[in-house]
């Protein structure tokens, strides 16, 4: 395997020094890197075609309004939608699962009806289920997580049934990397009559993702998480459900017409792009997009498997080092405890040493609880990683342990 990582050069945050240190970054889960194309295509942007798109007959307004639209196919051919049509952009997977909740499901559910989600979700995948449950009178319903930190499907199908309204789970953890079966759970949750929508916040930067394929109904995801910029994501859904839907948020351009009397909405995706959209993410997305099929990935996860590889191995070889979740299916995070020192002190340590790590609950409370914990440390990869970030990490942990432990 390479020291250095043949994709690190076109991302220039990564070619600096944190105090005497050369920055190892591994943090890309809480949010990636962007390579030099994607702040290009956003600057260009500002640069030459900075105007209001859908609204104006004007030379730079059409640019616009092509450069967002045109990023809207990227998205819907990189998630193997079957129409643009059925990619909504909004401010990240967040958004998305928020707009799921209230455009689709605060209408349709009410006492008797049930949301079932999983232990390992994310607060972004939980809490507007909450609401949801709160708002309508369902109940909430949670699959568990077995010790190694994969999904109890049995307690899934256990929990889905005809009261089941909708299923939302996550297709990558992103406190401790699990790959869920979404096609399966997608399946199972269909037959039982379930609307279903995948959280692929940490799934979109690192593996092929077919919405048709998987079977799912919604798809959410976030822009900064696949080498995009912040502020802008995007929601899947198949096309006949969003037609049934309700616009969530009133506004402009989401509108046909507008009268004291009587409202119309635009069609889908407008309908649910209230306001002037984030044209910048938008296109900087697109241009994320365009360097993710570059790469294509086969070669994404060639590498991250092998680190993820290289990862484990090493941490699990460090006196006092606890890995958490070592499902079998897993995706380029490494969360961990040390022996005697608090995550955050690792981390500041880690910080000390130039090396970037994530301490906390990751936004998934119920999970570290599942596992006795109220914190963990979590080394989080992607393509612009090497092994020689890994050992600088390892190096970093072993001071803490000297130090504290
Ligand atoms: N996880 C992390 O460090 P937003 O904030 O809307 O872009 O993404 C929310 C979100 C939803 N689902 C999953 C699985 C996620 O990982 C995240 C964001 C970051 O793990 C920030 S908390």
């Amino acid at each position: 395997m390479k020291q250095t990582s043949q994709f690190a050069e076109a991302f220039p945050a990564l070619n600096q020094h944190v105090g005497d240190k050369p920055l190892v970054y591994l943090d890309s889960a809480a949010t990636t890197q962007k390579p030099q194309c994607v702040i290009d295509a956003v600057e260009h942007y500002y640069e030459n075609d900075n105007a209001n798109i859908h609204r104006g007959v004007h030379q730079l307004s059409m640019r616009a309004t092509k450069a967002y639209e045109g990023a809207r196919s990227k998205v819907a051919s990189l998630l193997g939608a079957q129409s643009s049509d059925e990619i909504i952009f909004v401010r990240g997977a967040t958004e998305a699962i928020n707009l799921v909740a209230q455009a689709w499901g605060r209408p349709r559910l009410g006492a008797g009806d049930e949301v079932l989600i999983t232990e390992m979700e994310h607060h972004s995948n939980i809490v507007p289920w909450q609401l949801l449950c709160e708002q309508t009178g369902a109940a909430l319903k949670v699959a568990s997580v077995h010790d190694d930190g994969s999904l109890d499907v049995d307690s899934f199908k256990e929990l889905l049934g005809e009261h089941t309204a909708v299923a939302a789970f996550a297709h990558v953890s992103n406190a401790i990397g699990t790959v869920n079966p979404v096609k399966e759970l997608c399946e199972l949750a269909s037959a039982a009559g379930a609307v279903t929508i995948v959280d692929g916040a940490q799934a979109t930067g690192h593996m092929k993702v077919d919405v048709q394929s998987m079977g799912c109904d919604f798809y959410a995801t976030s822009g900064h998480k696949m080498f995009g910029p912040t502020g802008i994501g995007c929601l899947y859904g198949k096309h006949a459900l969003l037609e049934e839907m309700e616009p969530w948020q009133g506004g402009g351009d989401m509108i046909l017409s507008v009268s004291f009397e009587e409202t119309t909405w635009n069609k889908v995706p407008f309908k649910f792009e209230a306001g002037t959209p984030n044209i910048a993410g938008a296109i900087g997305l697109g241009a994320a997009c365009d360097y993710i099929s570059g790469i294509g990935y086969d070669a994404i996860q060639e590498v991250e498997h092998e680190l993820l590889a290289y990862g484990t191995d090493v941490l699990s070889n460090i006196d006092g080092v606890t890995l958490i979740g070592t499902a079998r299916q897993k995706c380029a995070i490494l969360a961990f405890t040390v022996d005697g020192v608090h995550p955050h002190d690792v981390g500041t340590i880690c910080d000390h040493e130039g090396v970037a790590i994530r301490t906390g609950n990751h936004c998934a409370e119920p999970l570290m609880h599942r596992f006795g914990l109220s914190a963990t440390c979590r080394a989080s990869l992607s393509i612009y990683n090497s092994p020689a970030d890994i050992d600088a990490l390892a190096t970093a942990i072993r001071k803490a342990i000297t130090m504290l432990g």
